[in-house]
């Protein structure tokens, strides 16, 4: 039996309320536009792995913790409250503004030095938190939003009780937030959760890989001056001009306590398999020689030829080829990212995950060691 012929029996998280989020578009350079974060995404990629074999879980009941342990609470409760808050200023009844969206942005360029304030405005205080107009919120972007984390957190769990590997099938995607901001289509961080309930697990440290076409500058943000969770990112280079501009550079190495554990790859556009192939090698070979004992995939499959987001030309056979290199490094909490060309999707979701399946199936099988041990446990990582 071929790995193309394998079937997937890795757990996937999923809660039909990530369904609920309808940004309606984004606002480009100033007008509104379609957009591609759409639900459809998350419908394609669930058959897809149906189809495949996976058996499908919902994730476990939302704790609040999570998401205090990564992000500020001042962005929580934004998030959680600005649709009401909008509805309630009569923005949709009253102006047609039926998304939220930032106006005045209270940059350092802006405030020149004084402290900032909280705006009176509803419409004033979004800018305090989204640092892009591509990342509207409508009616249902919360309750997307909280299942989203909650299946990247419990996704993060199974593995810290011993599945080889786990997917959480999470919209919105994550890896653009920040501690206290958000953009790129992302509002909370799913990954940086997930790396966080890999710790709390039992992991004395852990590694984002982050394979999605854009840098995950929300994720390195989180960690940066952290020594316990290692972000690795291969994407398009911001240098060439592409989103999100302001982060992603190779020079960018990590501070503090986390100097070191930061390994940005940016690549050029129109980069494809091999280019790819060997910056993923760079950044598991990072993560070997920092020895995390978990690993989180940051999975955006929008590097695909045929993505509409970004330049690069991965293939699926590629996106296979990446998830068998990392799912060699250890147990892995697979997270969904970007991808968004609906056509393809699929396939290369699943081509990544079978890859990670193998992947661990063959570090197993050359170690010996028991299949379910779990972080932390004899038997599991080494300590
Ligand atoms: C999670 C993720 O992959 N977020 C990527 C967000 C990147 N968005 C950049 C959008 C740039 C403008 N979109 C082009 C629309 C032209 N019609
Ligand atoms: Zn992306």
């Amino acid at each position: 039996m071929t790995i193309e012929d394998a079937r997937l029996d890795m757990p996937v998280v999923w809660h039909p309320d990530c369904l609920l989020h309808q940004p309606g578009g984004e606002v480009w350079l100033g007008l509104r536009e379609a957009g591609t974060e759409v639900p459809e995404r998350a419908t394609v990629i669930l058959s897809a792995l149906t189809a495949a074999g996976a058996p499908v879980q919902p994730p476990e009941p939302h704790d609040p913790a999570a998401l205090l342990a990564v992000h500020d609470r001042s962005l929580i409760d934004h998030l959680a409250a600005i649709w009401a808050d909008w509805e309630a200023g009569r923005y949709p009844a009253d102006y047609g503004r039926d998304r939220v969206v930032p106006y005045v942005f209270p940059t350092a360029a802006m405030l020149a030095g004084l402290p900032l304030r909280r705006p009176a405005a509803t419409h004033a205080q979004v800018g305090m938190f989204c640092y892009d107009t591509m990342t509207l919120v409508g009616p249902g972007s919360w309750p997307a939003i909280r299942a989203a984390a909650d299946a990247a957190r419990s996704a993060a769990r199974l593995v810290a009780a011993g599945q080889q590997a786990a997917y959480a099938l999470c919209r919105p995607p994550g890896h653009h937030a920040g501690p206290a901001g958000y953009g790129g289509s992302c509002y909370l961080n799913n990954a940086a959760i997930a790396a966080q309930a890999l710790l709390d697990g039992g992991a004395r440290q852990a590694a984002v890989i982050d394979i999605d076409a854009h840098h995950g500058n929300g994720t390195q943000a989180i960690f940066y001056e952290r020594g316990d969770v290692f972000y690795g990112s291969v994407h398009v280079d911001p240098g060439a001009g592409w989103f999100p501009h302001y982060m992603g550079f190779a020079d960018e190495k990590g501070n503090g306590a986390g100097l070191r554990a930061n390994r940005n790859v940016p690549l050029p556009p129109g980069s494809g398999d091999d280019t790819w192939l060997a910056a993923v090698g760079q950044l598991c070979d990072a993560v070997t020689a920092y020895g995390a004992d978990a690993i989180v995939l940051s999975l955006g499959v929008d590097a695909a030829a045929a993505d509409p987001e970004s330049p690069l030309q991965v293939t699926p056979h590629g996106y296979r080829t990446a998830g068998a290199l990392i799912g060699a490094l250890g147990p892995v909490a697979v997270i969904q990212e970007g991808g968004y060309d609906l056509a393809s999707l699929g396939e290369y979701v699943v081509a990544a995950l079978t890859g990670v399946q193998a992947g661990r199936q063959q570090a197993a099988t050359a170690a010996g060691s028991p299949a379910d041990a779990g972080l932390g446990r004899p038997g599991s990582a080494p300590a």
